[in-house]
């Protein structure tokens, strides 16, 4: 029963349904299905055949936009459940978030910003596209203890070592742990830019988080 619902939801999304996503993510939640298990098991594996497709030539950017806003659907429902379930006492630290500059990427972003906030910490969404100066203000305006910087295309991960690389010109490096994700992006590559981490996911990114600032 909950595979055949994680599969109908992961189908929905690939074809780029919203409705029908929306009425199997409330099914799944009506049958006691958690909100992470829904994401890990049904949003995020749809994205990853969507991609395929792409590759392949089989699926074209429509496509995906249209895949891309079935799961955002999907997320509307589960943010609020997964808050709820998972809202920590107090708060864990401030976090500035955002997909690096040239990037439009959204949606792993946007999820991982969701899971630290139900997790306790005060989220600074900056969205996507962000230039480097933007991320470096809004540390200092924050003074946030942390900044994740999203990056899903080869070419633009460049950007997460240019802003590392303007905390340090604005001597705010001493005050801010960063770490980095996104489909290319990997452990070497934090290492390279001197980055404080790496998460493969969001699950990966709130332990990460939790572990960089110390909680
Ligand atoms: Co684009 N795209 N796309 N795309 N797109 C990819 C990334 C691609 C792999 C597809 C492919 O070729 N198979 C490919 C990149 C190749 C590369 O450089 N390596 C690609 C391309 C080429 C492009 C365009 C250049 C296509 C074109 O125009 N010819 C173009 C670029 C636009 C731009 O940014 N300037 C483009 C555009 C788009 C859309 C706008 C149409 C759409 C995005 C819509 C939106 O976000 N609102 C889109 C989509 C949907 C995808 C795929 C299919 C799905 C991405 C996604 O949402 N995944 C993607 C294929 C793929 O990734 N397999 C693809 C689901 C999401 C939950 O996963 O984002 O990986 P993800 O996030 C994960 C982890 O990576 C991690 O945790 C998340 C949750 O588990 N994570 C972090 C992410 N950020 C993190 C930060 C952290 C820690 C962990 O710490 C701070």
């Amino acid at each position: 029963m909950d595979s055949e619902l994680l599969s109908q939801i992961r189908d929905c999304v690939v074809g780029g349904d919203q409705e029908a996503t929306l009425l199997y993510v409330q099914r799944a939640l009506a049958a006691h299905i958690v909100p992470v298990q829904i994401i890990d098991e049904a949003l995020t594996p749809a994205m990853h055949i969507v991609g395929e497709k792409f590759s392949c030539g089989e699926y074209f950017i429509p496509h995906l936009v249209m895949a891309a806003r079935a799961m955002q659907a999907g997320m509307k429902i589960l943010e609020p459940e997964l808050k709820q379930r998972q809202q920590a006492p107090g708060v864990a630290g401030t976090a500035v978030i955002g997909t690096v500059h040239g990037d439009i990427h959204e949606i792993g972003k946007s999820l991982v910003g969701i899971m630290l906030s139900a997790n306790g910490f005060e989220v600074h969404d900056l969205g996507v596209s962000v230039p480097i100066e933007a991320f470096v203000a809004k540390v200092k305006e924050t003074g946030a203890g942390l900044l994740g910087m999203s990056s899903l295309l080869t070419t633009t991960m460049v950007g997460q070592r240019k802003v590392i690389q303007a905390l340090e010109q604005a001597g705010l490096r001493g005050q801010v742990k960063v770490m980095v994700g996104g489909a290319p992006v990997k452990q070497g590559w934090a290492d390279e830019i001197g980055a404080d981490g790496y998460a493969e996911d969001a699950t990966g990114a709130v332990e990460l988080a939790k572990r960089l600032i110390g909680k």
